[in-house]
């Protein structure tokens, strides 16, 4: 397993990737903005202002280092265990809070699940809740790449669950005949939902499985941000300068329940959990900057003040934007609505004219 910064703070060996210092700090900053996001989404939902959640908690490193490893022009097929990869990429927050609302400041306005984000301009793309249905969407955005000569790479974001799906090895297959720029990205946080990792694969590794298919996988510790930048960029350059398709596997834990709805309690030992929170990404990357004489006690108080301020803001102009209305679900589908549609939209104003449901204003019934 790849590894840069060991638990204590220290360097491995003589890996590391040399990321200048503005960048380390910028990676810090990110994974902190990602927990505090996660810290706030979780209460929002058990306060009932919002309908569900994500947490992405532990996973900080594994997706801000796999995003800090590609250019502006390569594209995301992200998972819903990403935000951190769209923060990086420049996202803005205000705009992912207002899809956690799934109100009318939401892009999708409510129509895609919570943490299901989309940035079209940041080649971001809309995630797909069907386990890995994105990848094989990864490889035909890569293949167009390839045929146009555009230089632009892709990054295939999976879990440990997605690679038992049909849709993985269809997509590791084609990406490998074809030699697609593509690099395949799984973190590999040892659960889908409830079931773990042994439950999943009787593999050794889950980077292993890219031998089958004729190309390179590497597994990196998930939980060190360098490690998994180095992996993924070394994947990127050689997915770019004509070399095919990678696997890269960053082995981490989920810290936190699968979503606002799952208890992990159930079916995980404490002692699990409490382990691998002496593994925090977040506090392996401070020891490493104090180390490095990057950090100090006063960058630390600001980039937590910052990033729950501006979390806190975010979601108090968010909350002031209304619910859509119930009309507003035939628009931005067609550029012609069809005649049946319309005549359901005139039925449906009819109907509320009777006064039985209100067309917006109602609260989300949670
Ligand atoms: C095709 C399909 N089957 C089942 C589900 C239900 N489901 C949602 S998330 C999930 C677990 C996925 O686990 P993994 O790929 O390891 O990602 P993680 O949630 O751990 O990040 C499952 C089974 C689904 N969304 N799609």
């Amino acid at each position: 397993m790849l590894q840069v910064i060991r638990t204590d703070g220290s360097l491995q060996g003589k890996n590391e990737p040399g990321v200048p210092e503005e960048m380390l700090r910028k990676l810090y900053r990110t994974m902190i903005q990602v927990r505090t996001l996660d810290e706030k989404g979780m209460l929002l939902q058990r306060t009932g202002r919002i309908g569900f959640y994500v947490p992405s908690g532990g996973q900080e490193a594994a997706q801000v280092g796999a995003a800090a490893a590609l250019d502006a022009i390569d594209w995301i097929f992200p998972t819903y265990r990403d935000p951190g990869m769209a923060l990086w990429k420049g996202a803005s927050l205000i705009e992912m809070i207002a899809h956690e609302f799934g109100n009318t400041a939401d892009r999708c306005k409510g129509r895609q699940m919570p943490n299901h984000y989309a940035f079209k301009e940041l080649k971001y793309v809309s995630i797909s809740s069907p386990i890995a249905t994105q990848l094989p969407q990864a490889v035909g955005t890569a293949m167009a790449a390839k045929m146009c000569k555009t230089k632009e790479v892709v990054l295939a974001c999976m879990g440990d669950g997605g690679t038992s799906e049909g849709d993985f090895h269809v997509a590791m297959n084609f990406a490998g005949v074809y030699k697609s720029p593509c690099v395949f990205y799984c973190q590999n946080n040892q659960y889908a939902i409830s079931v773990p990792l042994r439950g999943q694969t009787a593999s050794e590794t889950i980077a292993i499985k890219a031998k089958a298919y004729g190309f390179p996988g590497v597994q990196c510790d998930g939980n060190d941000v360098l490690a998994v930048y180095k992996a993924v960029k070394e994947a990127v350059d050689r997915a770019r300068s004509g070399g095919g398709p990678s696997f890269v596997e960053a082995l981490t834990y989920r810290m936190g329940p699968h979503s606002s709805s799952d208890d992990p309690k159930r079916y995980r030992p404490a002692a699990e959990e409490e382990e691998w929170k002496k593994k925090d990404p977040i506090d392996r990357f401070r020891k490493f900057l104090q180390k490095q004489g990057i950090w100090t006690e006063a960058f630390e108080k600001e980039t937590w003040d910052k990033a729950r301020e501006a979390v806190n803001e975010a979601v108090h102009e968010v909350e002031k934007a209304g619910p859509p209305t119930v009309t507003s679900m035939f628009e931005e589908v067609y550029a012609q609505v069809p005649p049946q549609l319309e005549e359901q939209r005139a039925g449906l104003i009819e109907y509320l004219k009777t006064g039985e449901i209100k067309d917006s204003g109602e609260a989300f019934p949670l």
